[in-house]
């Protein structure tokens, strides 16, 4: 690690970047927050920002050679619920913005990048439990869509322009610091705010339906060990599969109930049901733990302990 690389980070407002900046910060000396919209608090006061929109090819450029930038975390994106709603937007933001983000970087002394892919770019036609690395991918969102089209981009740019790439498959990231970005796993950061609050939650997704989760703190280890990893051990470079817990909104409940013994659950599933049935369940993370060692820390109970310390609200844990 060169503690004096100069990092940016694209998307820093969002629920990772707002962590993930903080946690850089930690470690490197300079780290530039750049997004659309402002930062606020810790993120706000503790260093650089830069208002970017990363579709203005022309603006990223200058903020990456006036800065003298060597690394780029690239998070900004439309999530999958949100890109239900406004498939254009969606394609032009993740497609055009990583395309600029790969062109700039190329360009440029950027050495090194990170950018997230994601489980939708699974599809209806992959083995839905223990997902293999390289498997069938036929995803049906326009979020999986652009996220796999971004994964070739991201390969050939390694193979053709040596652009150190790197990149996790993030499951549904769970956190309490800064609300989900319109994903179809959001749910499962909102009920731990309302189960703080009111006791009770209705859920968008049906009792059984399983997915793929991790913890912030376990998402923030990973893509900071991942940029870490000396560069002959990322093999991958598409996108590495990576897993903590799989659950249903069913097993999320009781997994509350530990904690909260009268919170209630019920059902009422909307349109994101149908992306979550096209996911898969749980995701086989092998050969993430064999290049670069990767293992998550936290599991389902240790979670629903952490977060219900930290969302605000009257109702009592015990
Ligand atoms: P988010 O929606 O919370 O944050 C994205 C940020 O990007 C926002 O602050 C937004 O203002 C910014 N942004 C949007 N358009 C922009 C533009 N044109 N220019 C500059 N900034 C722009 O998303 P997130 O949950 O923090 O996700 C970050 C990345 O991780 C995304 O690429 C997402 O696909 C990926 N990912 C997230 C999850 C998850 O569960 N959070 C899971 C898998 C993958
Ligand atoms: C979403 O639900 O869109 C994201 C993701 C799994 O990529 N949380």
């Amino acid at each position: 690690m060169n503690t004096s690389d100069t990092i940016l980070v694209i998307g820093a407002c969002g629920q990772i970047g707002s962590e993930l900046t903080l946690e850089l910060r930690n470690r490197y000396k300079n780290v530039i927050a750049s997004d659309l919209k402002e930062p606020e608090g810790e993120l706000k006061d503790s260093g650089q920002f830069e208002r970017l929109d990363v579709l203005n090819k022309n603006q990223l450029a200058e903020i990456i050679s006036k800065n003298n930038v060597t690394q780029v975390y690239h998070l900004a994106a439309i999530l999958s619920a949100t890109g239900e709603k406004n498939p254009e937007l969606a394609w032009r933001v993740n497609m055009k913005g990583l395309r600029n983000v790969l062109d700039v970087c190329t360009e440029s002394d950027v050495k090194k990048l990170f950018w997230p892919s994601t489980i939708a770019v699974f599809g209806p036609t992959t083995p839905r439990t223990n997902t293999p690395q390289w498997t069938v991918m036929e995803p049906n969102t326009i979020y999986g869509i652009s996220k796999q089209a971004g994964e070739r981009w991201c390969d050939y740019y390694w193979q053709k322009k040596k652009l150190d790439v790197r990149s996790v498959r993030y499951p549904g990231l769970i956190s309490y610091k800064t609300p989900g970005g319109g994903g179809t796993t959001d749910y499962a950061i909102d009920i731990y705010f309302e189960a703080k609050k009111h006791g009770k939650f209705t859920s968008f997704l049906a009792e059984n339906t399983r997915l793929p989760m991790m913890y912030m703190p376990d998402a923030i280890r990973a893509t900071i060990e991942l940029m870490e990893a000396p560069i002959e051990k990322v093999k991958v470079r598409s996108s590495y599969n990576i897993s903590a817990v799989s659950f249903s909104p069913k097993e999320i409940a009781a997994s509350i109930r530990k904690f909260i013994p009268e919170f209630e659950i019920s059902y009422a599933p909307d349109f994101r049901q149908k992306i979550a049935e096209n996911w898969p369940e749980s995701i086989d993370d092998s050969v993430a733990q064999k290049d670069w060692g990767w293992k998550p820390e936290y599991d389902m109970d240790a979670m629903t302990k952490d977060m219900l310390e930290h969302v605000p609200g009257e109702v009592e844990v015990h």
